[in-house]
């Protein structure tokens, strides 16, 4: 299910606002016109007589120093301009919430280093989705919910194997709340996640049962937004699953690794990045994102 974001409380600390950006088409501002007034005026200062030789030597360093940071954004972003100014691309923002971060009950190591991260890769977006893990009590991947069994031992549910966690981001609890520490208040959309009793969803676009849709490919779809990037808890679960659907989906996708942290069971985060590649998902990082 999703929820369309009306006045969300929680993290949103400052009212949604879609901030606008310069559309596809428009020139790779603002390096091509500051290149050009820049030429314009050392032209005209020394078409007027003002420029003394070493005042062009400064004013041509200047333009070799435009025109090598133009060469180096171009190679970067091959539009010629950070990708989340792009109205056809989407960061999802993957449950940076109160249980997966230290002190809660499925808390991923290091989880709390990425809130900073996600924020500042979030206000480089145009378009941001967050996703929440949202279970209902008794929800099947609780090992809690299977007698005799214990957190992270492997299960067979009738959708296939189900790795058994503590019971974690029940709905409406403490636990299953955005961090304090999430601050992006542009975001358009909550997609929650895990929301039927009998069927786990790591993945942001279909459940564990690979056929049950979250709805978000549609949403995207409708936007017309066909390259997503991805960033937060946890790598190996939550980000892999997602990503992988992304780009099964005919998504380009990216996962912004730095803004990422894993729970790692059992070489989970080695198989998770081997399945990621197999299906075309590429690696970034922070830097890769900013102008
Ligand atoms: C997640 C395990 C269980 C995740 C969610 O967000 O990666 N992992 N539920
Ligand atoms: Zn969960």
């Amino acid at each position: 299910m999703f929820l369309l974001a009306g006045r969300p409380a929680g993290p949103f600390r400052r009212p949604l606002g879609i901030p606008t950006g310069p559309s596809r088409g428009d020139p790779p501002a603002p390096f091509t016109k500051l290149g050009f007034v820049a030429k314009t005026t050392i032209e005209g200062a020394y078409r007027g007589g003002h420029l003394a030789p070493q005042g062009v030597h400064c004013a041509a360093s200047a333009l070799f120093h435009i025109a090598a940071r133009r060469t180096f954004m171009t190679d970067r972003h091959p539009r010629g301009r950070a990708p989340g100014s792009d109205p056809r691309s989407v960061l999802v923002v993957v449950d940076l919430q109160v249980d997966f971060l230290p002190g809660g009950a499925l808390a991923v190591p290091g989880g709390h280093e990425v809130l900073g991260l996600c924020n500042r890769a979030a206000a480089t977006f145009r378009n941001v989705v967050l996703t929440q893990d949202w279970h209902p009590p008794g929800h099947a991947s609780f090992a809690s919910s299977h007698s005799g069994r214990v957190p992270f031992e492997t299960i067979d549910l009738p959708y296939g194997p189900q790795v058994l966690w503590p019971d974690h981001c029940v709905e409406d609890t403490p636990g299953a709340r955005f961090s304090a520490h999430v601050d992006v208040p542009h975001a358009q959309l909550i997609i929650r996640k895990g929301v039927h009793k009998g069927i786990d969803s790591y993945s942001t676009f279909y459940e564990a049962d690979r056929t049950t849709p979250t709805g978000l490919s549609g949403y995207l779809r409708d936007k017309g937004i066909d390259t997503v990037y991805l960033a937060g808890l946890a790598t190996d679960f939550c980000v892999a699953w997602s990503a992988v659907d992304a780009a099964r989906h005919g998504f380009a996708t990216h996962v912004v690794d730095d803004c990422c942290r894993a729970i790692d069971l059992d070489g989970s985060l080695a198989k998770a990045w081997a399945d990621m590649t197999a299906a075309g998902v590429r690696q970034v990082r922070l830097d890769d994102l900013a102008v």
